[in-house]
């Protein structure tokens, strides 16, 4: 069965190109209820250990660097069918062959600098929940 819960952070390039407020708007317009949130900013070493699944990819030093390039937004959204329902929102990992209308298609310009994070199942969303989050900053 789906869950309820996803993870995401808006990503530094969203941050620092001022989208922050639009794509919040998005979220929340999408039916996403935020049940924790966060305005943080990952060490090289926390990024490394996020996304420590890419290691052997290309592009994972690029990544490590540039998620730990500026502040971020953590958050955790309650919507049914999270996960899923989320990555839809948020649209392809590369914005050029994202769907019009999705906040990576609006937002992003590049595959590496593509605005936001959305988890791809729910065990990994209550693991990345639990990276930036302790169970009382979670709301009911
Ligand atoms: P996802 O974020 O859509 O789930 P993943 O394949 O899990 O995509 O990749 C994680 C992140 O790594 C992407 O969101 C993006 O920031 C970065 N990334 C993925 N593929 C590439 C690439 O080919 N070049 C550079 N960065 C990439
Ligand atoms: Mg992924």
């Amino acid at each position: 069965m789906s869950g309820k819960r996803t993870f995401t952070m808006i990503k530094p390039d969203a941050v620092q190109n001022g989208y922050m407020g639009a794509i919040l708007n998005d979220i929340i317009a999408g039916g996403f209820r935020v049940v924790a949130m966060k305005y943080t900013r990952l060490t090289p070493e926390k990024a490394g250990e996020f996304y420590a699944v890419h290691r052997e990819r290309p592009f994972y030093g690029e990544l490590v660097e540039y998620m730990s390039s500026g502040p971020i937004v953590a958050a955790v959204l309650e919507k049914d069918n999270a996960v899923e329902s989320f990555r839809k929102l948020i649209g392809a990992t590369d914005p050029q062959k994202a769907e019009e209308g999705t906040i990576r298609r609006k937002y992003a310009k590049s595959i590496a600098a593509n605005a936001i994070h959305g988890s791809d199942s729910d065990e990994n969303a209550a693991i990345e929940a639990a990276f930036f989050f302790s169970k009382l900053e979670i709301f009911e």
